[in-house]
């Protein structure tokens, strides 16, 4: 077999099999970032890189925070692992109380995953666990919606709507989906598009259909983010919210996102005044340093699996992983919510996002852009297709991109942008530029 090798490193680069990647093409020009500093990352190449979305959402106090450091460190010297289950160490409790106090009243417990996808497959198992307890046990149809992305488990592929991370997978879990809100009409729109809302109604339909005795929840993201920065249409979320309550239906957000300052608000639920009934983190929680997510429901739901558990030495809910509440990223969260508090970074994002918008929306009229959307620090530029090839242009944009010194990231027909709370305003500026010239550079 080919062995391909860098010259930037000396290893090869067959034996890692990198994950959501253009293997073949990557190995013959690789992008090999080696260092990282504030919202600018270094290239093996020595080149200073513009980072356009934050690492993948997740970094947005900047990189390599010495807080980080050394709270990762002190921690990894004080106690290193414990075991999740049955047993607990003071940072976890600290955490999720912490937690708490940072989500809508209403949400109330949480329960530590690892990444985004952990946290997705365990809110669908405590939707169902819940709905069983309480004495419904036909209540498991999941119901996501197009364009939706969970995570890439068989739970979060079976309720997501990106039929590209299912279709090679084979049979999923019961679900149905409502539609994207992804509008023609709502095009070039700055925010949240007026147009839409109705569609929420879409799951009376789906009641119709299944009937609500067979339903367990409804998950959506609060905004729609790999699917392109979709912002919910007004008064949508809010509709979604009655409907779940009138059919009893938990509503699930998937905040792994717009968990903590994305929006320019610490929640989406915040953001939106929509408050569900669990919302699912992770990416943020930590500033990116360590994996990890969290799950945080409803006293109702808490205080149901108590009710129900049987003799109180006994399991009450049969889930949980090796690393849930790892100690070090406990630490790691605990110090990463510090800085988004003391510094305020919700509130940057709210401060700046009126900038933001006005720099992409500046390359409307740009080659290529057939829409523009934004909310808080979060954009996407949907570009026009070469003819059967949806997911080129952006991949060409997003390599000159490259080459001039900004990380962009592509998906579908998408460029997607979410840089770090902390970027200041000329560097905003700055990154929308070199996506201009990109893009007549493409032309
Ligand atoms: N839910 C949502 C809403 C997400 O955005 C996940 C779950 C899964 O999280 P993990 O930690 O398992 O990856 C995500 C992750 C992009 C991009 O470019 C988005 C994600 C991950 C990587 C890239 O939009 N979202
Ligand atoms: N597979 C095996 C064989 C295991 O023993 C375990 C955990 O004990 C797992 C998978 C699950 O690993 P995790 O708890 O890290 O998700």
């Amino acid at each position: 077999m080919a062995t391909t090798t860098t010259p930037i490193t000396g290893v090869d680069l067959d034996s890692y099999w990198m994950p959501f990647t253009g293997n073949r093409q990557f190995k013959a020009e690789p992008r090999i970032i080696v260092g990282a500093d504030g919202w600018y990352y270094q290239s093996a190449d020595g080149r200073k890189i513009l980072d356009g979305l934050s690492g993948l959402w997740c970094c947005g106090a900047g990189h390599n925070r010495s807080e980080l450091a050394q709270a990762i460190a002190a921690q990894a010297q004080e106690l290193d692992y414990a075991p999740a289950f049955q047993f607990g160490h003071p940072k976890a409790f600290q955490l999720a109380q912490k937690l708490r106090d940072l989500t809508p009243p209403g949400l109330e417990h949480v329960f530590f995953t690892n990444s985004g996808s952990e946290s997705t497959e365990t809110s669908l198992k405590i939707a169902r666990g819940y709905w069983r307890q309480k004495g419904q046990p036909g209540k498991t149809r999941l119901i996501g919606r197009a364009k939706g992305y969970h995570g890439v488990n068989f739970g979060g592929i079976s309720v997501g709507g990106i039929g590209a991370n299912r279709k090679l997978f084979g049979a999923t879990l019961e679900t149905d989906h409502l539609s994207h809100t992804l509008l023609p009409e709502n095009r070039f729109t700055r925010g949240m598009p007026e147009q839409g809302a109705a569609l929420a109604d879409e799951l009376d339909e789906l009641v119709a259909l299944h009937d609500a005795s067979n339903i367990a929840a409804v998950i959506v993201e609060p905004f729609a983010g790999s699917g392109g920065v979709i912002p919910p249409p007004l008064g949508y979320l809010q509709r979604l919210r009655e409907l779940c309550d009138k059919h009893d239906i938990l509503l699930i957000f998937d905040e792994v996102i717009t968990g903590f300052g994305r929006c320019g608000a610490t929640t989406g639920a915040e953001f939106f005044g929509v408050t569900p009934d669990i919302a699912n983190f992770a990416k943020q929680l930590t500033n990116g340093v360590i994996p990890m997510g969290a799950v945080v429901v409803s006293p109702e739901i808490y205080q149901t699996f108590m009710a129900t558990g049987g003799p109180d030495y006994m399991v009450e809910f049969p889930h949980g992983y090796t690393y849930s509440g790892h100690p070090i990223a406990c630490a790691a969260g605990l110090a990463a919510l510090e800085i988004f508090e003391k510094e305020d970074l919700a509130g940057q994002v709210a401060a700046k996002a009126g900038h933001f918008e006005d720099c992409i929306h500046g390359l409307a009229n740009h080659p290529h852009v057939l829409d523009v959307r934004n909310i808080g620090f979060a954009g996407a530029l949907t570009l026009a297709a070469y003819d059967g090839e949806p997911a080129r242009r952006p991949y060409e944009v997003a390599m000159w991109c490259w080459q001039r010194g900004l990380y962009v990231r592509y998906g579908g027909d998408t460029l997607q942008f979410g840089p770090a709370f902390v970027m200041d305003n000329a560097d905003v500026a700055e990154m929308f530029n070199i996506v201009g010239d990109a893009l007549r550079a493409a032309a």
